[in-house]
């Protein structure tokens, strides 16, 4: 493999920190279970508009090539190589704001895990991504109470349910090209699926871009709620099943935008007067340590001036402070909105 040349106009965290010294420290190891720095940065390489453009193969992964995913981790969350990573699920050490349901359309809180003693989805092999699937789906099918659904494999839906369960924003959409670079798509469907319970306030999405995605979601804007059942369902998942966690980068992720807390909690939030003055949006976003996405999530426009605003950091912070980064950062967007409008 040759040193990759990114364009000036690439300004990936891939292209900021692979320097050649870096790139020939690192070319040649592989992890146990066979994962490169090739395999890492194909996604990088490949798509020039990558934000991040690495991921990793396995917790080894971390370690092994930590010359280049420290740099790329402390620049992200602000997290150095010598932090370590603290979790707080106590939803009482919130300190609630009530979101304005004027403006928050809706709430949705997500923490990623992956199976301790498997690869990654980059390097997982099919036997492997099935044996995840057989487990989780095992684990989520004795789920009670609020919690209590049903899976459904991606394999056998019809592309008429699986269009609407992404319209309504309950399922991972297809054919990502970051994730399929990164080798995140390989063998598609098998082994991919959703369960959610009956009202779809409570869903797992199996084997995307990583082995679960535990997610909490209603309308409106009541954070406590969907923060208690979160952590609810990840209380009772980790009764049956082993995450892949470290002492020092938490929960193991296949992007390093993930690890830590793994949690994105977000809200579809509509904002028409800070829409037409995006730098005034941007201060406050940047204040408050947030990340504005499109409505239909990672990589999508937005609508209507409404707009996908989540925490930034997961590492380095805990569950508690991701949560409360959103309900403030959220909280001085409406003050701002009703201010313009006044
Ligand atoms: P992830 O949240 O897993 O990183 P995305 O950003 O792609 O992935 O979002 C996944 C889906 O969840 C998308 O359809 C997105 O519109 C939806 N979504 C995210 N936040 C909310 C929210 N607060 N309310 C409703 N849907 C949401
Ligand atoms: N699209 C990739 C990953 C960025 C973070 N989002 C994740 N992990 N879904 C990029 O490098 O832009």
């Amino acid at each position: 493999m040759d040193y990759p040349i990114f364009p000036k106009e690439c300004t990936s965290l891939l292209s900021k920190y692979l320097s050649q010294d870096i790139f020939e420290e690192l070319k040649n190891k592989k992890t146990t279970n066979g994962f490169t720095l090739a395999n890492a940065i194909n996604s990088g390489v490949k798509n020039l508009d990558s934000g991040i453009g690495i991921y990793a193969g396995d917790a080894e992964s971390y370690e092994l090539f930590s010359a280049l995913f420290n740099k790329i981790i402390e620049d992200y969350h602000g997290f150095s190589s010598e932090a370590t990573h603290k979790s707080n699920l106590t939803i009482d050490d919130v300190k609630m704001k009530e979101l304005d349901d004027d403006y928050v359309l809706s709430t949705r809180i997500r923490v990623g895990r992956n199976l301790a003693n498997f690869p990654l989805g980059t390097i997982i092999s099919k036997v492997q991504r099935d044996e995840v699937e057989r487990l989780v789906s095992m684990a989520l099918n004795a789920l009670e109470g609020e919690l209590a659904g049903e899976y459904f494999p991606l394999l056998g839906m019809t592309s008429e349910v699986q269009n609407r369960l992404i319209k309504e924003h309950f399922l991972f959409k297809e054919g990502d090209r970051f994730l399929e670079a990164a080798g995140l798509n390989r063998d598609w469907a098998e082994g991919r699926g959703i369960f959610h319970n009956h009202d779809k306030t409570f869903l797992v999405w199996l084997n995307e871009e990583d082995q679960l995605r535990i997610i909490s979601m209603q309308k409106g804007g009541d954070v406590l709620k969907v923060f208690s059942r979160l952590v609810k369902a990840i209380n009772e998942l980790e009764k049956q099943l082993s995450f892949s966690y470290s002492e020092r980068l938490g929960y193991i992720a296949s992007c390093p935008t993930n690890l830590g807390t793994a949690m994105r909690a977000s809200v579809h939030i509509k904002l028409p007067k800070l829409a037409e003055d995006m730098s005034r949006f941007k201060a406050i976003t940047d204040k408050y340590h947030l990340q504005i996405r499109g409505m239909n999530g990672e990589h999508s426009e937005t609508k209507e001036a409404i707009f996908d605003i989540s925490n930034r950091r997961r590492l380095g912070v805990t569950e508690v402070e991701a949560v409360q980064d959103m309900i403030d950062g959220v909280e001085a967007l409406i003050q701002m909105e009703k201010k313009l409008e006044g």
